[in-house]
């Protein structure tokens, strides 16, 4: 804390007649009512002190201002408002520089915005994350930033709610420079250039213009990817207002968007979404346990799943051992990762050097022996209970006592896998989606034996990874597939009842979900659960209504789109709705005795929802999910529920 007291959260000190004010409101710095008071106080003093020539304006900690107070939406605003502090920094006399120290998100962001000049560490970020939230930027952001750096660059960052690093930031001219060492040094020095001068007011500035065409087609992108959301569409209404309405004005509409925003649906479940998340990470009970420490990780197996686990890992900076069954299987094994991670440098989202340093941490051999020295072994082998169990027994023998085997397996218990070895307290249930890489979800099975210390170790391996984790207890299919399976067969239902395939897909479509459930079914192939359904045939309960239309279809020789049908046709590879589907739906309901009726997509929803929700209530009861959110992150990252609706538990009021 500096000398001077502005607020709880907010301290000065003065060095070299520059007041250099410091935001300290952990955890983020975010803008709560004293931080809005503190920064009024201090431009109070600052105004009345000749000897001060300028501010410059830090956070405290990694963060320099995580946004606006989120927990603050359901409440009435106090003021100071952010807009009005904001706009003061920025008709204020003197100079004001943000010295921005990590991440300025949000309202964060938009403060830098305001100032007259920003100066970044190297490590600090910027973004307008807002739509995330279901609301736009309420604090300026919508017409300072086109005025900044112009229209292009603003509707990507406020449309996408996407964070740049310093370097991009500086590269479209979001920021002055970035401090080579000594960050409020830097800025209180750009603070001195700029006192007794004309100041740079973000407000006054002119968006440079540009031609309709590039503003259409910056706009369509964001709308493309709006799937139903109102968010991103204001936003968008927003930045193009920036353009020609006066800066006053502009404010004005963005405050009243912000706060009808606010209010919605969309931000009440994109809010119960943040929260979610953040909760995910905490089991009661495990609070206090230590993780062991992981740098070398094994994984056995090194098809889809395994290479997309390795690289996973690689990318978090962990030493990867891959294993295959023969030399030839690695060498294979190791091309396939090499091919993952060339494809990222092809995407822009690796450089060369990162791909070689990466692939320096990687080994793939044939001798399960090259896992003495991990310290968490994965398994990625094929889905069978005797070749996982097999290959248990042999790791037990292998592997250090006090390494960790984890098992990815989708339909088995891992329970049964755990007994098979002689330390059944180290394993543990590493459930990750394909393309392992990509995908953010991870379920973490706790197994009937595993240990507290093995759980908290693989939470923190997968969040190491940039996953997020969510625990689960064991059961078939875990949290995903048991919800999974309860929607699929109402769908089904459904289909007999008297929906078409492709009006569910639409009515889910038209919900939010990126894709349909049909074409969902097309695109993975539809004779994996096919096989399955045969293996447990005689296993059914023969008085339950079983749908025998995927049985008929894959008797038909319609695998998905691979093989050119499915539950529909694909001319030139375009899906299609075709009309031996629907005459085979209608055969299977007239040899049922079933009298179609038709259903309107809300009530499609309505039997969809309920399904999910049913079954989710039915996991809490058993204990397997610990909180109906993680089954709504489950179900949104891993199955692409869409997220501005919260969830199946949310959207059923069972998740708050
Ligand atoms: C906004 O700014 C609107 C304005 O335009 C207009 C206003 C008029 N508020 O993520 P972490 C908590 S909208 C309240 O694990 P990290 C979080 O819940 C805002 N709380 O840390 C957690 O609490 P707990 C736009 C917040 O280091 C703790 O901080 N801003 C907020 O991995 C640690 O969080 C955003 O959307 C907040 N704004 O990452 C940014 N932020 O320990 C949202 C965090 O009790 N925040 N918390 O569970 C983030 O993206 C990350 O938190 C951040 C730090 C990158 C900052």
């Amino acid at each position: 804390m500096g000398d001077l007291h502005f607020s709880d959260t907010v301290s000065g000190n003065i060095a070299d007649r520059v007041l250099v004010v410091t935001i300290d409101n952990p955890p983020v710095n975010a803008t709560s009512l004293s931080v809005r008071s503190g920064l009024m106080a201090a431009l109070d003093y600052a105004a009345a002190e000749d000897a001060v020539r300028g501010i410059v304006i830090t956070g405290a900690g990694k963060t320099f201002i995580g946004g606006a107070d989120i927990k603050e939406f359901g409440k009435p605003p106090e003021a100071p408002l952010l807009p009005d502090v904001y706009l003061r920094i920025e008709q204020f006399g003197k100079p004001v520089v943000a010295a921005v120290n990590g991440a300025a998100l949000g309202g964060g962001c938009e403060l830098t915005l305001a100032c007259h000049g920003r100066v970044a560490a190297s490590a600090a970020s910027f973004g307008l994350p807002e739509v995330k939230l279901g609301i736009v930027p309420g604090a300026g952001g919508t017409q300072r930033l086109p005025r900044l750096v112009g229209f292009v660059a603003a509707v990507e960052m406020i449309g996408t709610g996407r964070s740049l690093k310093a370097s991009e930031a500086l590269g479209i001219g979001l920021i002055d420079r970035i401090a080579a060492e000594a960050l409020v040094a830097d800025a209180s020095a750009l603070v001195d250039a700029m006192a007794g001068g004309e100041l740079r007011r973000t407000g006054a500035l002119v968006a440079k213009t540009i031609s309709d065409a590039d503003i259409d087609a910056a706009g369509a992108k964001i709308l493309a990817k709006a799937r139903g959301q109102a968010a991103p569409v204001e936003a968008l209404r927003l930045v193009k207002a920036a353009m020609t309405l006066p800066f006053a004005d502009g404010l004005a509409e963005e405050r009243r968007t912000f706060l009808r925003l606010r209010d919605s649906q969309e931000a009440a479940a994109l809010r119960h979404v943040f929260f979610a998340e953040r909760a995910a990470g905490k089991v009661e009970r495990l609070e206090k346990v230590t993780p062991r420490d992981i740098r070398c990780v094994g994984v056995v197996g090194t098809g889809l799943m395994g290479s997309g686990i390795a690289v996973s890992a690689l990318n978090a900076g962990y030493q990867v051992i891959g294993v295959e069954q023969s030399e030839e299987g690695a060498a294979k094994g190791h091309e396939r990762i090499a091919g993952l991670l060339d494809k990222a440098v092809q995407t822009g989202r690796l450089d060369a050097a990162g791909r070689e340093e990466r692939l320096r941490r990687l080994t793939v051999v044939s001798d399960l022996n090259a896992l003495r020295d991990a310290d968490l072994v994965i398994e990625a082998v094929f889905d069978d209970f005797d070749v996982k169990t097999d290959l248990f027994r042999h790791l037990d023998d292998v592997v250090r006592t006090d390494a960790i085997l984890a098992t990815n397996t989708s339909y088995l218990d891992p329970d049964a896998i755990a007994t098979a070895t002689c330390h059944p307290e180290r394993v543990v249930g590493l459930h990750f989606f394909s393309p392992a890489n990509i995908m953010r979800l991870v379920e973490v099975v706790n197994c009937a034996r595993t240990e507290s210390e093995v759980l908290v170790t693989a939470m923190t391996f997968a969040k190491r990874l940039g996953k997020l984790a969510i625990v689960c207890g064991v059961t078939e299919g875990f949290i995903g597939n048991r919800v999974f399976s309860a929607y699929r067969r109402e769908a089904e239902l459904m289909v007999e009842d008297g929906a078409l395939p492709h009006e569910i897909d639409q009515a889910m479509e038209a919900y939010g979900f990126p894709m349909g459930l049909f074409a969902v079914y097309d695109m993975a192939g539809l004779e994996i659960a096919w096989a399955r359904r045969k293996r447990q045939a005689a296993k059914r309960d023969p008085n339950a209504r079983y749908v025998d239309i995927a049985d008929r279809l894959c008797e038909a020789g319609r695998f998905g789109q691979k093989s050119g049908r499915g539950w529909y046709a694909y001319p030139d590879g375009k899906r299609t709705v075709d009309p031996d589907v629907t005459a085979l739906v209608v055969t299977e309901r007239t040899r049922k005795g079933i009298k179609p009726r038709s259903l309107t997509a809300d009530e499609i929803m309505t039997r969809l929802l309920r399904a999910m929700a049913d079954e989710g209530q039915t996991l809490l009861s058993e204990g397997i999910a610990i909180r109906a959110s993680d089954i709504d992150l489950v179900m949104i990252n891993g199955y692409g529920f869409p997220a501005h609706k919260g969830g199946p538990m949310f959207a059923a009021g069972i998740a708050a």
